[in-house]
């Protein structure tokens, strides 16, 4: 923040922004690299990395057993992305 002097201690604190559900649904319809309109392992393990996740390599594979309705491997980003946009939301991931 330039050019800002905090007047007291507390504005240095680090405020911890959640994101929304519609921040996070644009987050994972852009690691559709491919394009086929399905989110695979290793593209979701990309999303969760750039929403902040420790080991994205365990919310891929969480996030699929949450939300993989059909159970092919892959997150449907029509039917089953909702469902999965709801599990990373409720994992309190924030901005920054
Ligand atoms: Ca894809
Ligand atoms: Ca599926």
């Amino acid at each position: 923040m330039p050019n800002m002097i905090p007047s007291n201690e507390s504005e240095y604190k680090l405020v911890k922004i959640p994101y929304t559900k519609e921040q996070i649904l644009k987050i994972f319809k852009r690691y559709d690299k491919n394009g086929d309109g399905q989110l695979s392992k290793a593209e979701l393990k990309e999303a969760f990395a750039e929403l902040g996740a420790i080991w994205p390599a365990f919310r891929a594979w969480d996030g699929r057993r949450h939300a993989d309705d059909n159970g092919d491997g892959f997150i449907s980003i029509d039917k089953e992305l909702d469902k999965l946009v709801d599990y990373a939301v409720g994992l309190g991931y924030t901005v920054n």
